[in-house]
C-alpha cells in the first residue's frame, strides 16, 4: 500500500504515460482556437483564449486525466494504439472540466472541465494560489474575465468531443455524462456555498450527513466516477449495473478524497499543497469543523463560533489550536485507516465483471496522500 515502486504503482502511473498525455495537450489547444485565429474580427479573444487554457489547463496533478486511460487499459480487452489516443484526449477533456485533485504521479498538471470548475471555484471561494501560483482571477488584466474564460473552457470540452467522437457509438453517452457530471457539481457547489454564508456562523446545519451530500456532489462525481466511467463507455461497458456498483466504490473514493482536502486545508503547508487554505475564513461546512462539532463542549462550541469565519489570522490560529486540542489530527488519521478498509470491503462486494485492481488501484494512489 502506498509503495511508489510496486509493480502495480508502476502499471497505473507510469511517467511515458504522463509524457504521452502530455504530448497530446499542444493539439488540443490549436483544435480549440485555430479557427477563430484565421478569423480577424476574433483572433484577439481566440489569441487570450490560448493563454487562458496554457495557464489554466496543463500543471496540475492530472490524475483525473490519466484515470481514464489507466482505466482504459484496464478495461479493454486489446488495446490498440488509436483507442489510447482516445483516452487521452477523454482525459484532457476531464482535466478541462476539472484540473487540481489528485497527486502522486510526478509532474501532474490540470485539465479542462477541472480548469473550469477551479477557476470559477477560487473565485467563490476567494482564494490566492492555485498550484503554487496567483489564481487566474488574481491575475493583473484577468479579474472577472476569468468567469468568461471558465465557460470558453467548457465549452471547447464539447468541441473537442465533436471532432473526435461524433463517429463512435458512444459519442451520445460520454456527451451526456459530461453535461450530467457538470450538473452534478454545480448542485454540489451550490450545497457548499449555501452551507457558508460570509456574513454570519449559523452551525445548526453543519451535520455529518450534510457534509456527506456536499462532498458527494461537489467533488466525488467529477473527480471520481467520471474518469472511469468515461473508459468504460469507450470499451462498450455501458449497462446499469456495472455504472452503478462502479459509482458506488468511486463515490465512496470521492467522500474520502474530499475529507483528506478538507484536514489538508487546515494542516498542510500551502508550499505542498500549491494552495492557501481558506476553508476556515470561508465558513465551510468542512470535514474538520463537523468533527469538531460532534466533540466539543459548550464553552469550546462558542469560541468556535466567536473565531470562525473571519479574515483575521489570529481567529483562524484559534480554531487550529481547538482542532488540535479536540484531537482532530489523531481523529483523521484513524478515519484515513477506516475509511481505506471499507473502500476495499466494498471494491470486493460490488466490483464484479469489472477489474478489481483497478479500484484498488485507485485506492491506493490516495491513501494518505500528504498533498
Ligand atoms: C472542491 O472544493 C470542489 C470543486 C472545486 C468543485 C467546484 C464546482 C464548481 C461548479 C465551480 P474546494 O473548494 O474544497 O476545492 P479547493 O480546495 O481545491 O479549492
Ligand atoms: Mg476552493
Ligand atoms: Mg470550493
Ligand atoms: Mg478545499
Amino acid at each position: 500500500m502506498g509503495d511508489s515502486t510496486s509493480p502495480l504503482k508502476k502499471k497505473t502511473c507510469s511517467s511515458t504515460d504522463l509524457e504521452l498525455f502530455d504530448e497530446v495537450f499542444p493539439k488540443l489547444v490549436s483544435d480549440i482556437v485555430e479557427n477563430g485565429l484565421q478569423q480577424s474580427e476574433v483572433k484577439d479573444a481566440l489569441s487570450w483564449f490560448k493563454k487562458v487554457c496554457e495557464y489554466n489547463v496543463p500543471f496540475g496533478k492530472k490524475n483525473r486525466g490519466l484515470t481514464v486511460v489507466h482505466s482504459y487499459k484496464y478495461l479493454a480487452s486489446k488495446v490498440t494504439e488509436n483507442e489510447l489516443q482516445q483516452a487521452r484526449i477523454l482525459g484532457w477533456c476531464v482535466e478541462l472540466v476539472s484540473n487540481h485533485y489528485y497527486h502522486t504521479c510526478i509532474g501532474m498538471k490540470i485539465s479542462q472541465l477541472q480548469a473550469f470548475f477551479l477557476i470559477t471555484d477560487d473565485i467563490m471561494d476567494d482564494s490566492i494560489t492555485r498550484r503554487g501560483q496567483p489564481c487566474w482571477y488574481r491575475k493583473p488584466g484577468v479579474g472577472m474575465i476569468a468567469i468568461n474564460d471558465a465557460l470558453f473552457l467548457e465549452s471547447a470540452i464539447y468541441t473537442i468531443l465533436k471532432k473526435y467522437f461524433s463517429d463512435k457509438p458512444y459519442y451520445v453517452s460520454i456527451m451526456e455524462l459530461f453535461h450530467e457530471t457538470t450538473l452534478q457539481t454545480i448542485i454540489g457547489q451550490n450545497l457548499d456555498l449555501m452551507m457558508a454564508p460570509t456574513d454570519h456562523v449559523d452551525f445548526t446545519h453543519y451535520t455529518l450527513d450534510g457534509y456527506r451530500a456536499i462532498v458527494k456532489w461537489k467533488t466525488a462525481f467529477y473527480s471520481f466516477y467520471l474518469p472511469v466511467a468515461l473508459a468504460m463507455y469507450m470499451v462498450g461497458i455501458d449497462d446499469a449495473e456495472n455504472h452503478k456498483n462502479a459509482k458506488e466504490i468511486l463515490l465512496k473514493m470521492g467522500e474520502y478524497f474530499q475529507i483528506q482536502d478538507d484536514y489538508l486545508d487546515c494542516f498542510c503547508d500551502p508550499k505542498v499543497t500549491g494552495k492557501v487554505g481558506t476553508d476556515i475564513e470561508d465558513n465551510k461546512c468542512g470535514w474538520l469543523v463537523v468533527q469538531a462539532l460532534m466533540r466539543c463542549n459548550d464553552e469550546q462550541r462558542k469560541f468556535l463560533e466567536a473565531n470562525y469565519a473571519q479574515k483575521d489570522s489570529s481567529k483562524v490560529a484559534k480554531v487550529k489550536e481547538l482542532y488540535k486540542e479536540l484531537k482532530l489530527q489523531e481523529l483523521y488519521h484513524q478515519y484515513e485507516e477506516e475509511s481505506y478498509k471499507q473502500i476495499m470491503q466494498l471494491t470486493d462486494t460490488l466490483s464484479g465483471n469489472l477489474p478489481k485492481e483497478m479500484f484498488t488501484a485507485y485506492a491506493n494512489k490516495i491513501f494518505r496522500r500528504g498533498k
